[in-house]
């Protein structure tokens, strides 16, 4: 685990209110977005969002996770370089509701003054070696304070129920693996590529079949 030196930790300590206050103003932009979703969904014969997740990443993940870009825990290089101490996680039921909501997103985002789009990652059209898929989109959330305005960034992960449970399993088995589990771990990420494409090919099958009943009822 990364070293955090004590005067760090401190100020880190004494900055997390933004980051705390960045995460409010992103829930309650998330909660105008669920209203429209659910208002649209009615006319799109869509399901309802399935779950979300909130999380402010703890220091010693961000320690670590510097240390990968060789960087020391700082709050200058966590502002600088870090783009998900603030996370969002959104589950759809199916593919065609991620890119409905990934489009509401990305409108929502880029009309409203002082936020921002930064840069989106489409990990389902191409997922990451190990199978990985999910939709990511960066954000920056003006966070208005009465002597200043902060901007904190925010990665908001959009995926479907099949492809959250891909990463919730991968993440437990793959990121801290036991000693009976490393024995195994070619084993796993075998199986792990495998359980991926089932989720793949079963997301869009579902996409196809769901269009075409649309296509049907439309006739
Ligand atoms: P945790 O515990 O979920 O917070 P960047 O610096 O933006 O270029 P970064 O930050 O690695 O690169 O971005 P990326 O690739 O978008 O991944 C950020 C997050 O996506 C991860 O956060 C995970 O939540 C998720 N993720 C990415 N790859 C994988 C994967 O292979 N398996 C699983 N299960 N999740 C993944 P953290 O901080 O790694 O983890």
């Amino acid at each position: 685990m990364a070293n955090i030196s004590r005067n760090e930790r401190k100020k880190w300590e004494n900055n997390l209110y933004i980051y705390e206050a960045g995460l409010e103003v992103l829930k309650t932009k998330i909660k105008l977005l669920n209203i429209e979703y659910n208002m649209l969904a009615k006319k799109e014969g869509f399901s309802e969002i399935q779950k979300e997740e909130i999380r402010i990443k703890k220091p010693e993940s961000i320690a670590d996770k510097l240390e990968k870009k060789g960087l020391e825990f700082t709050v200058e290089n966590v502002e600088q370089n870090m783009n998900d101490v603030v996370g969002y996680r959104i589950v759809c039921l199916t593919l065609t509701e991620v890119y409905f909501v990934v489009d509401l997103l990305k409108k929502m985002f880029g009309n409203s003054a002082g936020f921002k789009v930064l840069k989106c990652k489409d990990y389902i059209k191409e997922p990451k070696s190990n199978g990985y898929q999910s939709y990511h989109i960066i954000v920056v959330i003006p966070v208005v304070f009465s002597e200043k305005t902060y901007y904190v960034n925010a990665e908001v992960q959009v995926r479907t129920m099949a492809m959250d449970a891909w990463a919730t399993l991968e993440h437990k088995l793959g990121y801290k693996p036991s000693q009976e589990l490393t024995d195994m771990a070619e084993l796993i990420k075998a199986q792990f590529e495998a359980y991926a494409k089932m989720v793949e090919s079963t997301d869009r099958l579902v996409a196809a079949a769901s269009e075409q009943g649309n296509q049907k009822v439309k006739k």
